[in-house]
């Protein structure tokens, strides 16, 4: 396994004070801080190999059009997938977007039923319904478990419904579970409906083959796994790619264009108009080499370990009441909270008058927080930098809480 500690000291960061304090930072799920090697990587591109993706016009452009290349390949390696399946976007939003507005506009119509979770992101759950109400198609949602898993009788009743697209997210954001992805595939698959994971959570925690789980597409963000920001990855099966309208148009994503129509280029080219994001992707293929330098399983294991600490930790906090599962086998990256009877941007609040940053409010799961009818809730997540020390000194603030608000 490897030290954390040691870790940490790759994120330039991290060495920052916060208020007097040393930063401890547990907002890593709504984004990971970036080890020096990302940070190096992206300046080295800029320094010394800038250029737009034009194959064949110079020197430089032909070095950034193999870079970017290159990016598809190590992210293809990495998830199990094909080099041409590898679309890049801004994040995960994007991507769920792409797929449903490029899919979802051909390919639903009156009647035709999409599934999803009360658990998801707001990114996989309003771009369903927004092209649900142009095309006459209707969302619906799948309830929760006291505990915070997906209820799959609910889950089974509603494919029953035979639905066109069932998207559903692997790990979540706000309470933390790992759902079980291939068995909620496999069971979609069988009524016919295509299945899109977004992965935005999971893929930072753990490794993910994309064959393996089945689905036919897979959506995450470069900037939650130690990469860069404005880079994010769609991976799709090539068939429904291929069948699918682009998303954005213009420049790059074509084939011709004559005055009045335009034929697209082969994909994943077909879906990335416009310049793309080259530094973000060379940057990207640096997170990835680091993370698959501390190993994957490794990942995973520590990340267990933390939720673990964590929880047991917190378990000890007079006024605290957990979301989601206390068994880190079925959770990843968070522990979310609420602190009865001091709302959670107070308890944020004075969280970070003692340099530890957490995110409070909806966590960007509205329904999910209204169907457990909490207002607000504070998340601690974590990456591959997150120590029990981090924890503790968690534990110490909160303690700060009692002192202000007597609770
Ligand atoms: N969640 C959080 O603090 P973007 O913003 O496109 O990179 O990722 C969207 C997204 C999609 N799905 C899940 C499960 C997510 O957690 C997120 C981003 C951050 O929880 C920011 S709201």
């Amino acid at each position: 396994m490897f030290d954390p500690m040691v870790v940490k000291k790759d994120f330039p960061i991290l060495k920052r004070e916060v208020n007097g304090h040393r930063l401890v930072y547990l907002d890593s799920g709504a984004t990971s801080q970036k080890p020096k090697q990302v940070l190096e990587s992206e300046r080295e591109y800029y320094e010394q190999h800038n250029a737009n993706v034009h194959r064949g016009a110079h020197t430089l452009g032909d070095e950034a059009t193999k870079l970017y290349q290159d990016a598809r390949e190590k992210v293809a390696q990495f998830i199990g997938g094909r080099d041409d399946e590898i679309i890049f976007v801004r994040n995960a939003t994007e991507a769920i977007n792409l797929v449903a507005y490029g899919w979802g506009l051909d390919n639903l119509k009156q009647g035709d039923v999409v599934v999803t979770t009360v658990m998801e992101h707001h990114a996989n759950l309003v771009p369903w319904q927004e092209v649900s109400r142009r095309t006459g198609a209707r969302v619906e949602v799948v309830g929760i478990s006291d505990e915070g898993l997906v209820d799959m009788d609910d889950y089974t009743q509603k494919l029953k419904l035979k639905p066109k697209m069932v998207a559903f997210v692997h790990v979540s954001n706000a309470l933390g579970t790992v759902n079980p992805v291939g068995e909620m595939t496999k069971m979609a698959h069988k009524v016919g409906a295509l299945v899109l994971v977004d992965g935005a959570q999971a893929i930072p925690h753990m490794k993910v083959d994309v064959k393996e789980v089945g689905c036919d597409f897979y959506a995450f963000s470069g900037h939650k796994m130690l990469g860069p920001m404005s880079i994010g990855v769609l991976w799709g099966r090539k068939e429904i790619l291929e069948s699918m309208s682009p998303f954005l148009t213009g420049g790059g994503m074509i084939n011709e264009v004559y005055t009045d129509h335009s034929t697209w280029a082969e994909v994943p080219e077909k879906f990335e108009a416009g310049t793309p994001n080259v530094a973000g992707a060379v940057g990207l293929v640096s997170a990835i080499e680091y993370l698959e330098r501390l190993g994957m399983d490794q990942v995973r294991e520590h990340d267990k370990q933390i939720v673990g600490y964590a929880i047991d930790k917190l378990s000890k906090v007079r006024n605290l009441v957990f979301l989601g599962p206390r068994d880190p086998e079925i959770r990843s990256g968070s522990v979310s909270f609420e602190y009865r009877g001091v709302h959670a941007h107070d308890v944020a609040t004075i969280l970070d008058s003692e340099g530890v940053a957490v995110r409070s409010g909806h966590h960007c799961t509205m329904p999910l927080h209204k169907e457990m009818g909490v207002v607000a809730s504070i998340r601690a997540s974590f990456n591959v930098y997150t120590t029990k020390e981090d924890i503790d000194l968690l534990i110490k603030a909160l303690a700060k809480v009692k002192i202000v608000f007597g609770k």
